[in-house]
């Protein structure tokens, strides 16, 4: 009988821990990154993949790091042959689909940091959707020529 129960068990437990995982990257922000600062600078972009695995369409609500209380989306356009750039205040991401954040796209724009932050260094970033889920990754600041 205990043998039988040990194996009962066993068999069981991987499929929970799987599951655990499922729900963990329901969304996930994989790969961010911030290019290092030069000295005097105090606005920088991040970037990264936004994956949504949810079966609904996400609609970022509010982002938030330690390093800055205004963080704004924006798009990067051509405008007479010029890079602009402009601030994007409704950005949803499909159900099952993945955006990405990159140079010469969409890319988060932090404002009014305090100190350039330099190669090495990381800080935590919340993204959080209406309807109350959030996704939370590490931002690692590096030396990108971008
Ligand atoms: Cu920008």
């Amino acid at each position: 009988m205990r043998i039988f129960l040990l194996v009962v068990l066993v068999s069981i437990l991987p499929a929970c821990w799987y599951d655990d995982e499922a729900k963990v990257n329901e969304i996930a922000i994989v790969n961010a990154v911030m290019p290092a600062m030069p000295p005097g600078q105090t606005m920088a972009s991040i970037y990264f993949s936004l994956e949504n695995n949810t079966s609904e369409a996400l609609v970022v609500n509010h982002l938030k790091a330690p390093i800055s209380d205004h963080i704004e989306v924006h798009r990067n356009f051509y405008e007479e042959g010029m890079m602009k750039m402009r601030s994007v205040s409704h950005l949803s991401i499909a159900a099952g689909s993945k955006l990405r954040f990159e140079p010469g796209g969409y890319h988060l724009m932090v404002f009014g940091i305090a100190e350039p932050l330099k190669q090495g260094d990381q800080f935590p970033l919340t993204i959080e959707f209406e309807g109350g889920k959030s996704a939370t990754a590490l931002v690692e600041v590096k030396s990108l020529s971008l």
